[in-house]
């Protein structure tokens, strides 16, 4: 009974923080775009993508990670402006940590902010950061029945980045079933098929991000 309390104060707290955090960004006219997802699935190479094909904007990142700085380091020296964020134990960002990363950032001289989490399926789902959409990468080699076996964060996402697709045949997995379940659990959810080795799908995940961008109301 204790715990339960004790873990609706923290995501209560968790969340008057997000709507904070997501103020600050409107005040300076900032994009905040989650890329939540598998370990390894290709969340710090969209980005990088990502950043490159969206050159018209000042793109930034803060890359969440358990304990190293490999993911902020690799994006720095793409020339993304990037703050690396660790959360020791914890396997998900919060908000509390998001608004610290926003110091180490000059919010004014950015347009899109990245924010990648820690790389699972399961911790970040309730923990909003403020940001104002929330893409979902997986891809085919964690298995064709990895959207199924993790329903939460597609319901909870924007848009769903199903990459690897390049691979898809020799791992035996269906890109178009994993498309087909995330559908299934959220019918509003944008579902890309991507290769970031081949190219292939990227630019319809940049021109969504444009809309959303032009969307967003400040
Ligand atoms: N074949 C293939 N490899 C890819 C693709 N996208 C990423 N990779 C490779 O997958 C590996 C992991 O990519 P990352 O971008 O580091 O993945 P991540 O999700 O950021 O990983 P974590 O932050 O450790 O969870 C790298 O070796 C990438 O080169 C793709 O579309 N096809
Ligand atoms: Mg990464």
């Amino acid at each position: 009974m204790h715990v339960i309390e004790l873990g609706r104060d923290v995501m209560e707290l968790n969340r008057n923080l997000a709507e904070q955090n997501k103020k600050i960004l409107d005040g300076h006219g900032v994009f905040a775009v989650d890329i939540l997802g598998a370990i390894g699935s290709g969340k710090t190479s969209l980005i990088e993508i990502l950043a490159g094909k969206l050159s018209e904007f000042r793109v930034a990142a803060i890359a969440g990670d358990v304990v190293s700085d490999l993911d902020s380091g690799r994006l720095n020296a793409a020339g993304i402006p990037s703050v690396g964020v660790n959360t020791g134990r914890e396997c998900h960002l919060d908000a509390h940590l998001v608004k610290r990363a926003f110091d180490k950032l000059s919010l004014d001289e950015i347009d899109i902010l990245f924010i990648e989490n820690v790389g699972n399926l399961i911790c970040p789902v309730d923990f909003e950061l403020g940001s104002h959409k929330r893409i979902t990468v997986v891809s085919v080699s964690e298995g064709d029945d990895t959207v199924e076996k993790h329903p939460m964060i597609f319901v909870t996402s924007d848009a769903a980045v199903i990459n690897k697709i390049d691979i898809a045949d020799a791992v035996d997995a269906s890109p178009q079933k994993m498309r087909d379940d995330a559908l299934k659990l959220n019918s509003r959810l944008s579902v890309f098929l991507t290769s970031i080795k081949t190219g292939e799908g990227l630019d319809d995940v940049v021109n969504w991000i444009r809309d959303a961008k032009e969307n967003q109301v400040e």
